[in-house]
């Protein structure tokens, strides 16, 4: 199953809205047979891929896959109807599909047709592998990150703004991986105007992830450089009184939507939805801490990526990664789950989930 999850894992940042899937095709030797992933969104799922390579009768044979095969017509037949017709005669499963159009039906329909079936190897790390499907399926929203590169006294800038460098090269080749399995990355005006960041993945075989901005007034200059056209969507949501002849300033290539405000502010939770139905499925945030604070308000933050540079500044009036909390008891705290550390060259990541 960690062969099959590696497997899946190669195809990041290219399959959504569907999930990653590997399968392996083996003998009652362990010797494998096929094996094959999920490439592309539209393309064969992995166990089919994984039978049409196999060069073998596959009669008698096993496949593991770390996703319930499916039972539905989509974009190509059921997957389980093919393991059936071929006679495999084991199928090791890593989860269920949360897909309600298969959510164990696909299990049972090959119980059905006599195949031994074992369910839930691996579960928890074929859990995490899909999280952002698993999140989608169950509640129609995307797999929102905040990914923060910070001191030790977690300040993400100077009080002046300056950011540049907190974290070093290998934390910041970290984050070029993440851009590439993120379908976004979400920012705010604030962060266009004092960074002026590019937004764009430069890991080599990565793809650009759709860069949005959150800009009420439409007030960042329409020269930045996350506005370059580079072939890849660039989204600003804006708020709903700005004025048609503003929105006419910024290049044709931008995507601008209007959102209902909160506060004199972008309604987070409204821009989050149009996001998803724009198709955007996870989403990575890298930006100033008063968004931070809104995603977090409105529990739409899933997980938190922290990249720890071991220097401190000591300054109240320093940023924070997420502020603006009125908050006089610890038990105010938000509370979430560590559940990885990484040390780096020199900085560390912690990676938590909120716990709502
Ligand atoms: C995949 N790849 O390897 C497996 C999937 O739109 P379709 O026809 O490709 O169907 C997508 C659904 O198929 C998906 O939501 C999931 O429930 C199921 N399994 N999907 O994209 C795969 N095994
Ligand atoms: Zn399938």
């Amino acid at each position: 199953m960690k062969r099959c999850i590696n497997l899946a894992k190669k195809s990041a940042g290219r399959v959504s809205p569907n999930p990653l899937v590997g399968a392996i095709i083996f003998d009652d030797d362990f010797k494998v047979i096929s094996e094959g992933r999920h490439e592309y969104y539209g393309g064969n799922h992995a166990e089919r891929n994984a039978i049409l390579t196999a060069q073998e009768d596959l009669r008698g044979k096993s496949i593991i896959v770390n996703l319930e095969p499916c039972c539905h017509y989509g974009k190509t037949p059921p997957c389980a109807d093919l393991i059936i017709e071929r006679g495999i005669k084991r199928v090791i499963s890593g989860m269920v599909d949360p897909n309600p159009i298969v959510a164990g039906k696909g299990l049972e329909r090959l119980k059905s047709a006599g195949i031994e079936v074992i369910q839930g190897v691996l579960e928890e790390e074929c859990l995490e592998l899909n999280k952002f499907f698993v999140k989608n399926q169950t509640k129609k929203l995307p797999y929102i990150t905040i990914k923060t590169a910070v001191t030790l006294d977690g300040k993400i800038a100077t009080r002046s703004n300056k950011s540049k460098w907190i974290t070093d090269e290998t934390s910041r080749a970290e984050v070029q991986k993440l851009r590439n399995s993120y379908d976004a990355i979400l920012t705010g005006s604030g962060t266009i105007k004092y960074d002026n960041p590019s937004l764009t993945c430069r890991m080599k075989g990565g793809r650009n992830p759709v860069r949005v901005v959150l800009d009420t007034n439409l007030s960042t200059d329409e020269s930045s450089k996350v506005y370059t056209d580079d072939g890849t969507r660039v989204i600003i949501i804006a708020g709903e009184k700005v004025s048609n002849s503003r929105i006419k300033e910024y290049p044709s290539h931008i995507e601008i939507e209007k959102c209902k405000l909160k506060n004199n502010k972008i309604d987070i939770s409204t821009a989050v939805k149009i996001l998803y139905e724009k198709g955007l499925r996870s989403i990575m945030t890298e930006c100033g801490g008063l968004l931070n604070k809104s995603i977090i308000e409105e529990k739409l933050a899933d997980e938190l990526i922290q990249f720890i540079a071991p220097k401190l500044l000591g300054d109240t009036k320093a940023k924070s990664f997420a502020e603006g909390f009125d908050r006089n008891e610890i038990n105010e705290c938000n509370k979430l789950k560590i559940v990885s550390t990484k040390v780096l060259k020199q900085d560390i990541i912690v990676n938590s989930k909120f716990n709502y």
